[in-house]
């Protein structure tokens, strides 16, 4: 696996490069192009520009989270012929710039949803939350409003303003679209997209919905092993991949996280271990990455990962907002960095016991 962080540029991250590189074991970046709309072609200019300055503070541009896919293509309406050329646009553009790992998601409408950015734990600590009771008191249409609030100026992914100020018109835009016309949108794009994966050796990882269940009536699919298998087997193809996100897949506690990666072996291109604390089922708050901090047993989760030979990009998710750092909810430098070091730990001590015999499965 190579150690990575999440960076979303110049001029939108608080983050820099050259704090990350002093990450001990983290030698790759995953990246965007921040100020693009999903649908839009990305210029190969600018692909290259932000390779460069990610090269030349001595890192790598380890893969793209994410290259968004336009309402258009998930709804399957007529225009989604023209946003799936100008995503295998995109794709190409990035082949071509040797990049081989792209993460997406397919949530209708929102990315992820939490009903607080920072809420307060024990150790004064603030973090990412998520109360049933207060996500079904909140008009979809209002979301926005009272989550953006608490960004600390910054925009976070998925609620870019622009998308927000048209949810009304998503929400009645989706009203034909179940479970099953999901999926079937999904593959119809998935086929489009393979041969530019084949050419270029890219492999897709669909990031899993977040949390793993229908929010306001929305349709939501990658939320379990019977789904993403379901969805492995639809497109055949190891380029059809997955991010294997504990955070999103640990919302539902039936789901069985080494279980799912042990299941996916061979189709996880990327992923995203953190840890959770429930309080119910129905409360949860995003805790350290340290086992004893949350829900999640992180050397089983890490274990299962080594077992599966998985090489790709990992990443440390959300952090807690820590040492009175101000950045976005979930991304500021010290949580994920504390993350890294300790996820690069269990793997050492993992890797280590295997190579001693100590452990074996
Ligand atoms: C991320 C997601 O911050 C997060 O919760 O894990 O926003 C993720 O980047 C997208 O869903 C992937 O397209
Ligand atoms: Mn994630």
């Amino acid at each position: 696996m190579q150690m990575t962080l999440r960076w979303y540029g110049t001029g939108y991250d608080t983050v820099t490069l050259r704090q990350i590189r002093q990450i001990p074991g983290v030698t790759g970046v995953i990246s965007t192009l921040y100020g693009t709309q999903p649908g839009e072609v990305w210029k190969s200019e600018d692909i290259l520009a932000l390779k460069k300055e990610i090269e030349d503070a001595g890192l790598q541009l380890a893969g793209i989270e994410s290259v968004n896919i336009h309402d258009a293509i998930k709804i399957g309406t007529p225009d989604r012929e023209q946003y799936i050329d100008n995503y295998i646009t995109t794709l190409e553009r990035l082949g071509q710039a040797d990049v081989h790992m792209v993460c997406y998601n397919f949530m209708p409408v929102f990315d992820w949803t939490r009903s607080e950015l920072a809420r307060k734990r024990p150790d004064g600590s603030t973090v990412l939350a998520y109360n049933q009771a207060a996500i079904d008191a909140i008009v979809p249409e209002k979301m926005f409003e009272t989550i953006s609030g608490e960004m600390n100026g910054t925009v976070m992914p998925g609620w870019e303003p622009e998308r927000m100020a048209h949810v009304k018109e998503l929400f009645e835009a989706y009203k034909d679209v179940d479970d099953e016309k999901l999926f079937a949108n999904l593959k119809y794009f998935l086929e489009r997209i393979m041969p530019v994966c084949d050419k270029y050796d890219i492999n897709m990882a669909i990031h899993p919905d977040d949390p793993a269940w229908s929010v306001f009536g929305l349709p939501r699919i990658i939320i379990n092993k019977k789904n993403i298998l379901r969805m492995m087997q639809m497109v055949d193809n190891p380029h059809n991949g997955v991010t294997f996100c504990s955070g999103s897949y640990g919302t539902n506690l039936e789901n069985d996280l080494p279980d799912m990666i042990r299941s996916l072996k061979g189709r996880i291109h990327f992923a995203h271990v953190r840890n959770l604390k429930f309080n119910s089922q129905e409360d949860f708050e995003e805790a350290a990455h340290l086992s004893s901090d949350g829900s999640f047993d992180m050397y089983e989760l890490m274990l299962a990962l080594y077992d599966i030979g998985f090489d790709g990009p990992i990443r440390p998710d959300h952090g807690r907002m820590i040492w009175d750092e101000v950045a976005m909810p979930g991304y500021g430098l010290y949580d994920r960095a504390l993350g890294a070091t300790y996820l690069n730990g269990l793997w050492e001590a993992i890797e280590k016991s295997h190579e001693r015999g100590i452990t074996k499965r």
